[in-house]
């Protein structure tokens, strides 16, 4: 059936989204019931996988961590082959997920969301996708992913360009190929991070346009053997526990010896410097972000941050000869972890090519597109391809870019002009019935987004079975306990070394967006915690109404 076909029909639920969180909520709520639908943009499940197919896209998040756990079919009959997933494989994984649970008659592909509008009398959302597709529903869940909102570099006449233009989150179904080709990548986050290695090896000749150097740890990546296997088998219960007691919801030590392994995170101060030297030593050899979070107070206590920092940027001018060239790659004038940790592999390495040429577009900006490249610095670099790994309107995005609108007919994008404002980051006040996965003021990318999707949707399908059981039609954040939560993130922000750096995670990489905190910085147990206290409160700050009903009039 198609939407306009099922326009008279009332879903109970309306999931936006078919990648990690989408799939999991219409998995749950179809178990419990409820009749569902999940309207997917994508031809195919994957979400961020599905659109991000550039050369070398990989999770930073270990595989095993990197999962649903929430299915023992799952468990038993999916096996990951390295110990950090490719693209690939992860869009793989999701797409038998789909089968293998029987997801997929459930969603509508290629249904983009465009509008959601809230029914106050009839206590309903009416959704309306881009080919005009019509649907209604109870609840609206929204699981679009933090990063579905690809953004361009702001330089003008980029229509003018007459080569391929390519950014990284909207890649060609058909692989382009780079032999031979004058290639230039723009942006050196984790996306540009990757590809820079694979693009180098193919290019004729790269240029790479960086803005902001990161700090990027080695991943190491490697394949997982039966041993590993074995191994995580016998700890995996118990390692998915404690995921959920870790700020950052995995622990990124899963093979680490167990005299090194920190699950529980002292603050530096307990260790003398060269305790702290051998610590970053076996982190940094064991690769993965691991390495910057391994004492609690790396992102409160200024010193401490400069001594990793340090730590990181003795390692960039060990592994890039060129000494200009390593000081370009040097991060500088912000605290390390407050800017997401790249995991790379031979990207600094991919400096000491001779047919690899770097820009600092802040000393020699790009001045505009020509129809042959790019003018920087008076000049024009001529390139056959341009790929823009230039990043996204982060969380906020992927829900203001869609005509979302509540109450009164108020729209999501003008209440979050002056930055977020949520409860939880699952309710918006004035927006009832709505619940984000992923939404302002959660942990989300803050931490292992597969472990937070998993206590979103698990939230989120109590809260409903909660107001289906006692009859409520509408469930709706407070105004109050919105702007308690929204204040409660906000000075987050400020306790940390966070408020110090320009990111995406303050939105500033947005020209004209507000710079406000994105994520919830406190870790996932503080918001487990949180979420549980509403919950056994009977959903204290959450109002609800149970639908009206008519007095029988006597004769
Ligand atoms: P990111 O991390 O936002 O990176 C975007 C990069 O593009 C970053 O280096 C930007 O520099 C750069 N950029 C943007 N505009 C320009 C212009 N005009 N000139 C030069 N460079 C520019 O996005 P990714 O896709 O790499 O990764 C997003 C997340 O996905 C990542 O954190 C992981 O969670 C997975 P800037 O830093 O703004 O100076």
């Amino acid at each position: 059936m198609n939407g306009k076909e099922a326009a008279g029909e009332v879903y109970d639920v309306l999931i936006l989204g078919a990648g990690f969180g989408g799939m999991h909520m219409l998995y749950e709520m179809r178990n419990r019931g409820f009749s569902v639908i999940g309207l997917e943009a994508g031809a195919d499940t994957g979400g961020a996988w599905y659109w991000n197919r550039y050369p070398g896209a990989r999770c930073d998040v270990e595989s095993l961590a990197y999962c649903y756990s929430f299915s023992p079919i799952i468990d038993k009959e999916w096996r990951w082959t390295e110990r950090y997933s490719a693209q690939k494989e992860i869009r793989s994984y999701l797409q038998w997920v789909c089968d293998r649970l029987d997801i997929r008659k459930d969603i509508r592909f290629n249904s983009r969301l465009v509008k959601a509008h809230f029914d106050e009398d009839a206590h309903l959302w009416n959704f309306e996708t881009e080919s005009g597709d019509a649907y209604r529903a109870r609840w609206f869940v929204t699981s679009p992913g933090p990063l579905a909102t690809p953004i361009w570099p702001h330089i003008p006449d980029r229509e003018k360009f007459e080569g391929q233009l390519i950014h990284t989150a909207k890649w060609p179904f058909d692989e382009p190929d780079f032999a031979g080709k004058r290639v230039g990548v723009i942006g050196t986050g984790s996306s540009g991070t990757q590809l820079i290695p694979i693009v180098a090896e193919e290019a004729e000749h790269l240029t790479v346009f960086l803005r902001t150097p990161n700090f990027t740890a080695q991943a190491r990546n490697r394949p997982l053997t039966q041993e590993d296997y074995t191994a995580w088998e016998r700890v995996r219960d118990q390692r998915r526990k404690e995921f959920r007691q870790l700020i950052r919801g995995a622990a990124g030590d899963l093979f680490v010896e167990d005299k090194y392994a920190n699950r529980r995170l002292r603050p530096s101060t307990e260790f003398t410097k060269e305790e702290r030297q051998e610590q970053f030593n076996v982190y940094w050899e064991h690769g993965g972000a691991m390495v910057s979070s391994i004492h609690s107070d790396v992102l409160s206590n200024p010193e401490m941050n400069e001594e990793l920092a340090g730590y990181f940027r003795d390692k960039i001018r060990e592994a890039v000869k060129d000494p200009v060239k390593a000081e370009m790659l040097c991060p500088q004038g912000y605290p390390i972890g407050t800017r997401r940790i790249v995991v790379g592999t031979n990207f600094y390495e991919t400096f000491n090519r001779d047919d690899v040429d770097l820009i600092d577009v802040k000393k020699t900006p790009i001045e505009r597109f020509t129809e042959k490249g790019l003018i920087v610095d008076g000049k024009e670099l001529e390139f056959d391809v341009i790929i823009s790994a230039s990043g996204f309107d982060a969380v906020t995005g992927s829900l203001t870019v869609l005509d979302i609108r509540g109450r009164g007919g108020r729209l999501l994008k003008d209440e979050w002009s002056d930055g977020p404002h949520t409860y939880m980051g699952l309710g918006v006040n004035g927006f009832p019935n709505m619940f984000m996965i992923g939404g302002p003021g959660s942990p989300s990318l803050q931490t292992n987004v597969a472990m937070y999707n998993e206590v979103a949707v698990e939230w989120i399908s109590d809260a409903l079975s909660y107001a289906s059981d006692n009859g409520y039609v509408e469930m709706e954040a407070e105004y109050a306990a919105q702007e308690e939560w929204t204040d409660i993130v906000n000075n987050l922000l400020e306790q940390t070394l966070f408020s110090k750096a320009d990111s995406w995670y303050v939105g500033t990489n947005v020209p004209g967006k507000k710079r406000a905190i994105l994520v919830y910085l406190g870790g996932l147990p503080a918001y487990i915690e949180a979420c549980q206290k509403v919950a056994a409160d009977n959903y204290a700050g959450f109002a609800v109404t149970k639908e009206q009903t008519l007095e029988p009039v006597s004769a």
